[in-house]
């Protein structure tokens, strides 16, 4: 019994570390300027916990397999060992503040540094069970909104005051524009998005962009990228917001400077 089980465990470390070797369920490519950071960073974690796994694994399969059917198997009880845990606490504190310090700029850079110069501000705004994406228009600045305006019935990009509840009484929302389930930005500019929520909590997800950020009632929360290479991505609501959850997707479109621009003003015109 002692073999079979050291040959298990053995076998399950040896196949779940293989599984992650082979990269088959990595990423898709990355589309923003921060991707390389990210995944340099996912990797050193996953490479840092492998090791740990594999050798805590390894211990109990030699552990089993050696002491099978000795008075060693047998069940006690113990108080533990209170150095062997303070080293184990110890290293594994050093390792994770390591992780936690080597991964802040990158975070940082993502939702504390304020947007560069000429960034394109969009506001996502999550409800149940759509992604609404605001664009601030041609003179750069959101109009007011005032959430007792709401009017989900008519949604147009142009609509007054639309999902977003835009107040129409402000001239800065004027040019404001509403696409509802689409986002589309420009490849190569500075975008700082403003994700926020309607309702309950939901999640903004883009594998492609290494961005998942919850969108919380209550906080307007920014985070700032570069798009890197054009094509149409999901957008997915990883948050489970509701009955109609698995519904909330939408598309991140990144188009040449000008297409977005033709894509703005076909916005306007509907
Ligand atoms: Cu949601």
């Amino acid at each position: 019994m002692g073999r079979l089980l050291g040959t298990a465990i053995l076998l399950i470390t040896l196949i779940t570390i293989a599984a992650f070797a082979t990269g088959r369920w990595w990423f898709p490519p990355s589309a923003a300027s921060h991707g390389a950071a990210i995944d340099g960073q996912f990797k050193l974690t996953l490479w840092i916990v492998a090791i740990a796994f594999a050798a805590a694994q390894l211990a109990l399969a030699f552990a089993v397999w050696r002491y099978r059917g000795t008075a060693h198997s047998r069940a006690i009880h113990t108080d533990g060992h209170t150095r062997i845990e303070l080293i184990c606490l110890g290293v594994t504190a050093a390792v994770f503040v390591t992780l936690a310090v080597l991964g802040q700029r990158v975070w940082a850079d993502l939702r504390i540094a304020s947007a560069p110069e000429g960034a394109l501000e969009v506001e996502v705004i999550g409800q149940q069970f759509v992604w609404n994406f605001r664009y601030p228009g041609s003179d750069g600045t959101f109009g007011r909104t005032n959430p007792a305006l709401y009017d989900d019935e008519n949604n147009s990009p142009t609509a007054r005051p639309g999902p977003a509840g835009i107040d129409s009484k402000d001239p800065a929302g004027k040019d404001d524009l509403v696409s509802v389930g689409v986002m589309a930005v420009p490849l190569g500019r500075p975008v700082k998005l403003i994700i926020q929520s309607k309702d309950v909590t939901h999640s903004f997800f883009v594998p492609e962009l290494r961005i998942k950020q919850d969108a919380v009632p209550g906080l307007r929360i920014a985070l700032n990228f570069t798009p890197t290479r054009a094509g149409r991505f999901e957008i997915a609501c990883a948050e489970l917001c509701g009955l109609s959850h698995h519904r909330m997707r939408g598309f991140l479109e990144i188009r040449e400077a000008a297409e977005f621009d033709k894509w703005l003003l076909e916005k306007a015109k509907e």
